[in-house]
């Protein structure tokens, strides 16, 4: 039986569009996507938060509040919590730039809006943070902006937001680059960096995604674990990923499947989960997948990360211990293969 809860958003079953083809399945409701999360045993449901309000844009302040509380509804009917609204600040035209490191005034004015009524929408579902994903914030053209500029009003802009909530969390998931070609805040170090900066650093946190851990050439786990050692370890986006190309949103483990182990156990050793945190999927079907298997990646990761637990379960200590003392690491590593391959 897994100690973990798991969380997924909308963003995570979809038509298999990309950017050289169109759709291969059909679209399917947010509701009914969700109500199928519910049968599959996730705990909590990630928003966006147009996913929370659609068309956000159309709505006065008060209507989007009263539309988070009609989906509050919806989630307490089928038992499910909101882990975290992000305000999806890569679409709209106003964020072409960028948001909090726009150039614009006035779009800088509607990135803020986009976060405030974030917080709002979060308030209303009972989920006690945002995540930031800083899509497009940083430089196209290197040359365009100052990075010291950027950082310093990334920092500004998170405080505003923990000075408009004095409750409320703020997760930064961070990641290298695309679609910006540079990105400011492009690991869990730059993450801990911005939070030490804010007026209240223990409300700023990391949300570590698997993939976007391999795409800065890090290990995903030594980055949940760098998280970890200073208690800001808010959130996960578990998946896998084909070394450093585009990012790929694998089923978790598929990959590298030692690496997802080192992930399990980081997080096992360490409590996670042990404050409500969610272990939380952030995986794409494959174009090929058909309509009736759109949900099968994530019964795969969950699945994956279940059997990983009880590898982590078996991990045998004392032999580590032993083989430390001994430095005998060659030793460690074939137990390590071993065991994941059912031998031990
Ligand atoms: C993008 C990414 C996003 C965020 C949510 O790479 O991971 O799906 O997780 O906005
Ligand atoms: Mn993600």
């Amino acid at each position: 039986m897994s100690q973990f809860k798991f969380s997924v958003g909308p963003w995570n079953v979809h038509s298999g569009a990309d950017a050289y083809g169109p759709a291969t399945r059909k679209e399917i409701d947010r509701d009914e996507k969700i109500r199928k999360f519910a049968e599959m045993g996730f705990s909590a449901i990630q928003f966006h938060d147009d996913d929370a309000v659609p068309n956000i844009n159309d709505y006065t302040e008060e209507q989007i509040k009263e539309k988070a509380r009609d989906l509050r509804k919806y989630l307490d009917s089928l038992n499910l919590k909101a882990e975290f609204v992000a305000p999806r600040l890569w679409m709209d035209p106003h964020t072409k730039d960028g948001g909090f490191m726009s150039t614009s005034e006035e779009d800088y004015e509607y990135a803020m809006w986009r976060a405030y009524r974030s917080i709002d929408i979060a308030n209303e579902l009972g989920a006690p943070m945002i995540v930031l994903w800083l899509a497009r914030e940083g430089t196209l053209c290197a040359e365009s902006k100052s990075p010291v500029w950027a950082t310093k009003r990334l920092v500004s802009s998170i405080n505003k937001m923990l000075e408009y909530d004095p409750k409320i969390k703020v997760c930064i998931e961070s990641k290298p680059n695309e679609p910006i070609d540079r990105s400011i805040c492009g690991t869990m170090g730059h993450v801990m960096a911005i939070s030490a900066a804010t007026i209240d650093p223990a409300r700023v946190g990391g949300n570590v995604e698997s993939a976007h851990a391999v795409l800065s050439g890090l290990d995903p786990a030594n980055e949940m674990g760098f998280a970890l050692a200073f208690n800001k370890l808010f959130t996960v986006h578990l998946n896998d990923q084909n070394s450093i190309r585009f990012d790929q949103d694998k089923s978790f483990g598929v990959e590298n499947l030692r690496q997802a182990f080192n992930q399990v156990k980081v997080l096992k050793e360490n409590g996670y989960g042990s404050h409500g945190e969610y272990v939380g999927l952030d995986v794409k079907a494959m174009r090929t997948t058909r309509d009736e298997d759109s949900y099968k990646h994530l019964q795969n990761s969950m699945d994956i990360f279940r059997m990983l637990e009880e590898k982590v379960d078996r991990f045998d200590y004392d032999f580590q211990k032993k083989c430390v003392e001994n430095r005998d690491f060659e030793a460690l590593e074939m137990y390590v293969m071993k065991l994941l391959m059912g031998e031990v």
